[in-house]
């Protein structure tokens, strides 16, 4: 089925911005409400992130079984995914299975890139405005412009002299490239640069990394899954979603019931052992919940993970180059691996220490640091996003009164859940800041949070209410809560983007905390946005009021992910 052709000028009940994991479930919810919905997206296609980061090595790091929409039993029943953690393309083929089951692909217009979206206070409606001109107009306004959808790159001189090919991961062309004899550069060791590093080291002829603070990461353990293996998962899918439900970061990892202090040096370093070993975050997600929370707990097991590393680099060096020492392990993302650390024995591998000799300037063949010039064919820049906001941001959104979203947050983003901001009616923000889904393994996040943003509006529109919107003061409280959780985590301390860092946006070089992210855990979170819905959506001004609240039991997210009975 064709995607749709929007004509300027027409008429919907909700436009949702976006066609990635949010876009296209919130897509399927409103179109089961009856709503005359639509999904703008500006890529040529559907799938958002899995879109379009097609870099060697992009994958999940989430095992594949915990990231699919937990919705349909169907989907489960028919989806067979080949991997432990499944791979760009087939998370792609995924995505665009799940759209075409539901025959959503036909409420989705693509190369719609939005430059402004105006509420009329008049009618109660928005106007949202492509960067051709279109107009469009709704009642309900969804945002699902992800997470990390604005990539960011070194504000270098001479950026545009350079002779060879030069893409950011996110932007890694859609047609195959030739790496076979390539001299390749990459910037940046985070999560990206890890995945691309370990992909393509085996095929270039020479590969120099440059790294500017060494990651955390631990293996990601990696395998097929077979029919048979498959076909046991799906009887168990049930029990592995009230596993991701449990757990505070919606995988399928939980932290042992006795505390890090509850046992011996001896008996963590055995259960150390084995979670290093065994695939996936477990050794993140699934280790004592002290590691982080106390810096003792959580500088004991950073030494564990250092002799780890050590035993798999060669030159003592090097190792010593890519074991962290400004922060501790899982304080910042544990990007995973296949073989990283491996990559460093490689005659032509080569280090670059950037805090030793700092970037200077790109020139036509290559780059050069303070210590010496370097000659590349490619050069790749894994060096991350204007995370979270960066989306919001890029589009003229605004309110009541032409009140203007990026002003409102300009200090660092205020919302009621993560999901409404005052002075923003019918506004829903199905993925972004200050919720429970950048924090959490994604697709378990958004669901809870499109399944409340589909309540709320089928609630709205049973009681014939023109217009939604948090008040201010439960805007305020919320916040005040998220910021009081980031004193609980010893996150709060890293230089990364879950706390707004970035080097290459001027003004967030320096690391000034921004309170990005809901540290609370999905459980809280989910009981927390359940008990709104349950009190008539409390904290949420309807306009005109609604008189008796308790009229009507209020539609609200699943106590657990709904994997359909
Ligand atoms: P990240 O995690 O933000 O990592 C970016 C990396 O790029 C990190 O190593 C940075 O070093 C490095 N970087 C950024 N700017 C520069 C400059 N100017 N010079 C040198 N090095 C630089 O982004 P990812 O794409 O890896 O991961 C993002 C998320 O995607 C990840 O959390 C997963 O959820 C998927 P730094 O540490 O800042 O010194």
């Amino acid at each position: 089925m064709p995607a749709s052709k929007t004509e300027t000028g027409e008429f919907r009940d909700a436009i949702i911005i976006g066609a990635g994991v949010t876009g296209i479930y919130q897509l399927k919810r409103l179109l089961d409400l009856g709503l005359n919905a639509i999904v703008l997206e500006a890529a040529a296609d559907l799938g958002g992130t899995w879109y379009n980061n097609r870099y060697p090595g992009a994958r999940f790091d989430s095992e594949s079984v915990s990231y699919g929409y937990s919705f349909s039993r169907e989907v489960l029943d028919e989806w067979h995914w080949k991997e432990r953690f499944s791979p760009q393309p087939e998370n792609l083929r995924y995505l665009n299975f799940v759209a075409d089951k539901f025959d959503l692909r036909r409420h989705m217009t693509f190369g719609f890139r939005v430059a402004s979206t105006i509420f009329d206070d008049a009618e109660g409606l928005w106007t949202v405005t492509g960067e051709d001109g279109r107009e469009l107009r709704c009642r309900y306004l969804v945002l699902a412009l992800g997470l990390l959808s604005v990539p960011t790159q070194p504000r270098l001189e001479g950026l545009d002299r350079f002779k060879g090919q030069m893409f950011h991961t996110h932007a890694w062309p859609h047609q195959p490239v030739d790496l076979a004899g390539k001299r390749v550069a990459v910037i940046g060791t985070g999560a990206t640069g890890i995945q691309v590093i370990s992909a393509i080291a085996n095929e270039v002829a020479e590969l120099t990394v440059f790294q500017r603070r060494p990651n955390w990461a631990a293996p990601l353990g990696n395998g097929p899954i077979s029919e048979a293996e498959m076909t046991d998962i799906r009887s168990r899918y049930d029990e592995i979603f009230e596993i991701c439900d449990r757990s505070p970061g919606g995988f399928v990892h939980e932290s042992p019931v006795e505390g890090f202090y509850d046992v011996t040096p001896e008996q963590r370093r055995a259960f150390w052992d084995s979670l290093y070993d065994a695939p996936g975050f477990g050794i993140w997600m699934g280790n004592y919940r002290e590691i982080f929370t106390d810096d003792a707990a959580n500088a004991e097991l950073s030494t564990y993970i250092a002799e780890r590393i050590r035993r798999r680099v060669n030159d003592p060096q090097v190792a010593e180059k890519l074991i962290p020492k400004d922060h501790g392990f899982g304080v910042q993302r544990v990007p995973l691996e296949s073989k990283y650390y491996e990559v460093y024995n490689l005659p032509h591998v080569r280090l670059v220490d950037l805090s030793e000799t700092p970037i200077q300037r790109v020139t036509e063949t290559g780059v050069e640091t303070a210590a010496e010039a370097f000659e590349f064919d490619i050069i790749v820049f894994a060096t991350g996003f204007d995370a979270i906001l960066g989306g919001f941001d890029r589009v003229d959104i605004r309110g009541a009164g032409g009140r203007r979203l990026r002003d409102d947050w300009r200090d660092g983003p205020s919302t009621y859940l993560g999901m409404l901001a005052n002075g923003f009616p019918n506004l829903l923000i199905a993925t972004g800041p200050q919720s429970a889904s950048a924090s959490a393994n994604y697709p378990r996040g958004i669901e809870l949070m499109v399944e409340w943003c589909t309540g709320l509006i089928q609630y709205a529109q049973e009681h014939n209410v023109r217009t939604f919107e948090a008040t201010q003061e439960a805007q305020t409280d919320w916040s005040e809560h998220v910021k009081s959780m980031y004193s609980l985590v010893l996150m709060r301390k890293a230089k990364s983007w879950f706390t707004g860092y970035n080097s290459n946006i001027e003004g967030r070089e320096h690391g000034k905390t921004r309170y990005l992210v809901y540290n609370g855990g999905q459980p809280r979170y989910r009981r927390r946005i359940n008990r709104v819905a349950d009190a008539g959506y409390a904290g949420v001004k309807f306009d005109p009021p609604i008189e008796d609240e308790n009229a009507r039991p209020a539609v609200k997210a699943p106590e657990a992910s709904t994997a359909a009975k």
